[in-house]
């Protein structure tokens, strides 16, 4: 009896929380702009365009320093953009897009004082076309966010098996002889996100940022995947010995990366003599390109590193 009478409170109460929603939503439609939830939320049924509002910043009249301090929430944030391609787009009218976007692909707000500093690593090779459409969406999602932020691709040179996790060590320790970053943001070549209310800061413990993916149908594939994109404080990543450097070729790599901060790191010792401590590398080349800063890199190969200098 008594399960069946909460049940029924429950159905009582969700019942009026629906018939609240229904209402607002009709009254909403004559209201110009929406429903407060939905500008609250962001437009979740009209995405809108990802440089909407950021023509808006300007620069005020003072030294950076006397800049007040950006706001916990930045006013730029609107939820759900749309994600189409424009077709014949290039790397110049990126540029144009986004004016305050400094040599290296640095950004700080103009307006206001950032206590976050997110690196994006991004491991490369032969992917332009999905570079140049990532540059388009993520220069903008970052600034909406008010971050200071530095965009990284780490190129492996040579035709040899890619590996990622190495890349993304490289990427760690290049990265961090520029700045203090305060957070990195470990990102794939072919992911664009959705929503600017996924913020690109780090937290107390390893975050990962691709939860809901267009491929997986907007669910994890499995329950402990760690791919896409993830996010580790210097700390974090340092505590756990970075990332592997022994995956060449596709897959296994984030699930090791997975393994190295949960319990089962217990059951696995090779975290400790592979990663970065046993890191071999050459950087070929550093350039601070206008919409990112490139680092081309000889990591060897599974037979080893062995410089060509
Ligand atoms: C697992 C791979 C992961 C990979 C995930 C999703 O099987 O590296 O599939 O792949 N693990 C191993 O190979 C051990 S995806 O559908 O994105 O190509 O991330």
């Amino acid at each position: 009896m008594l399960f069946v009478c909460v049940q029924m409170v429950v159905m009582a109460l969700m019942y009026r929380e629906g018939y609240r929603k229904r209402v607002g939503y009709f009254l909403g439609i004559f209201r110009k702009g929406g429903t407060p939830a939905a500008i609250a939320q962001g437009n979740l049924t009209h995405p809108g365009d990802v440089y909407a509002n950021l023509s808006l910043i300007v620069k005020p009249a003072m030294r950076e320093e006397d800049l007040p301090f950006c706001p916990e929430k930045s006013p730029l944030i609107n939820g759900p953009f749309r994600v189409t391609f424009p077709p014949m787009l290039t790397m110049a009218e990126v540029e144009q897009k986004n004016p305050f976007v400094r040599a290296g692909g640095r950004y700080k707000p103009p307006d206001c004082q950032s206590t976050h500093r997110t690196a994006i690593i991004i491991p490369h090779r032969n992917r332009e076309q999905h570079l140049k459409y990532l540059l388009y969406f993520l220069h903008p999602f970052l600034q909406r966010q008010q971050l200071n932020y530095g965009i990284y691709i780490i190129h492996q040179a040579g035709n040899y098996t890619f590996n990622r996790a190495k890349l993304l060590n490289v990427g760690f320790k290049e990265a961090m002889k520029d700045e203090d970053w305060s957070c990195m943001f470990y990102h794939d070549v072919d992911l664009i996100p959705e929503d600017d209310r996924n913020l690109y800061t780090c937290d107390k413990y390893p975050k990962h940022a691709s939860i809901a993916m267009d491929k997986f149908g907007y669910k994890l594939p499995y329950k402990t995947y760690f791919g896409g994109v993830s996010a580790l404080t210097p700390e974090q990543y340092m505590k756990m010995n970075g990332f592997p450097n022994n995956y060449w070729g596709w897959g296994g790599e984030d699930d090791d990366i997975a393994i190295r901060f949960n319990m089962l790191a217990k059951t696995r010792r090779t975290w400790k003599q592979d990663g970065m401590n046993t890191m071999e590398y050459e950087v070929l080349s550093k350039e601070f390109r206008p919409l990112y800063t490139n680092i081309t890199v000889d990591i060897g190969s599974e037979k080893g590193f062995h410089p060509k200098t």
